[in-house]
């Protein structure tokens, strides 16, 4: 069911530390050509850090563990290529559709794969002034034991409506050396975290304390802030005409954080763009040290 890249698969034959690595960000988070230019250097950055990376996706019907490099290429240039989340994994292997993977598709793929850490961007979440849009990644966060780095929910998002999903969803929520929450784009989003965490050895011993107590049916959400931020004025400017837009274009469903995403980045012309990058980067590193860790 599930086809291992070269690397991968040696990595999961000698025991080495793995970072599963989500494609929908590649897909239709970023724009080409820097989409696959990210891509790659993500995964080089986990290289470096002593671990594997394994990007996930769907090629032809077929879910890839780690992707091969003409692989990756096609998950960030193709057009036919969707975005699969959960629900859609069946559907897409029966349909032979090529696919990325979101934060709750890659996570559920990464556990069958028996990879405990992952890194993203920032989390889906409950949507402002939602009427039930709420991002299947919370529901995969509450059914899927693994590490998930990221830059805290997307900022386009209800952050303190999706802080209390995460609560009665019984999910942990760490900050990494932070108490404050990440906003994605911005290094605090205004709201505290109860619980911070100093280095990958504390959150590998949180882990296995969960297996102890029999609480880890649930992922760990490790919320990096990014350094440096956006510039506050220009994210709530183009926060607030690109959620009137995204209304105003009747934009729905699966379509609202890819559309609402691009706004940005064609907005603050590459200033929101460069802030992404710097997340995926930083949360990869840190997703590969928490992976040495946990060994
Ligand atoms: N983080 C990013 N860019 C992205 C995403 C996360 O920096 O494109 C993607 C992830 O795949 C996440 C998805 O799972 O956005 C959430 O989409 P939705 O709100 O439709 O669930
Ligand atoms: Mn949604």
């Amino acid at each position: 069911m599930i086809k291992y890249s070269a690397e991968v698969a040696a990595a999961k034959a000698a025991g080495k530390p793995i970072v599963a690595l989500e494609s929908t960000i590649i897909s239709h988070g970023l724009p080409r050509p820097r989409n696959l230019e990210v891509a790659r250097e993500v995964e080089q950055i986990v290289r470096d850090a002593g671990a594997v990376p394994a990007t996930i996706a769907l090629i032809d019907g077929v879910i890839h563990v780690g992707l091969e490099s003409n692989e990756l290429d096609r998950i960030a240039n193709d057009d036919d290529v969707v975005k699969a989340s959960t629900r859609d994994l069946a559907i897409v292997e029966a349909t032979k559709q090529s696919a990325a993977t979101t934060v709750a598709a890659t996570a559920h793929i990464a556990h069958l794969a028996d990879i405990d850490v992952f890194a993203t961007g920032g989390l889906g979440g409950v949507h402002r002034g939602h009427s039930y849009d709420e991002s299947a990644d919370l529901i995969a966060l509450a059914e899927t034991p693994i590490i998930i780095v990221c830059a805290g929910v997307k900022s386009i998002l209800d952050v303190p409506g999706t802080l209390e999903r995460l609560e009665t969803f019984a999910v942990p929520v760490l900050g990494y050396q932070t108490n404050k929450f990440p906003g994605f784009y911005l290094t605090d989003s205004g709201y505290e975290i109860e619980h911070r965490v100093e280095s990958p050895e504390q959150i590998a011993a949180i882990w296995h304390n969960r297996f102890d107590l029999k609480t880890s049916d649930k992922a760990i959400v490790i919320a990096n802030p990014v350094v440096n931020q956006m510039d506050l004025a220009l994210h709530e400017k183009i926060l607030d005409s690109g959620l009137k837009e995204s209304a105003s274009q009747h934009v729905t469903g699966k379509a609202v954080t890819p559309f609402l995403l691009e706004y940005f980045h064609t907005q603050s012309k590459g200033e929101s763009l460069r802030v992404n990058i710097d997340i995926i980067k930083s949360n990869a590193l840190l997703a590969a040290r928490i992976a040495i860790a946990l060994r």
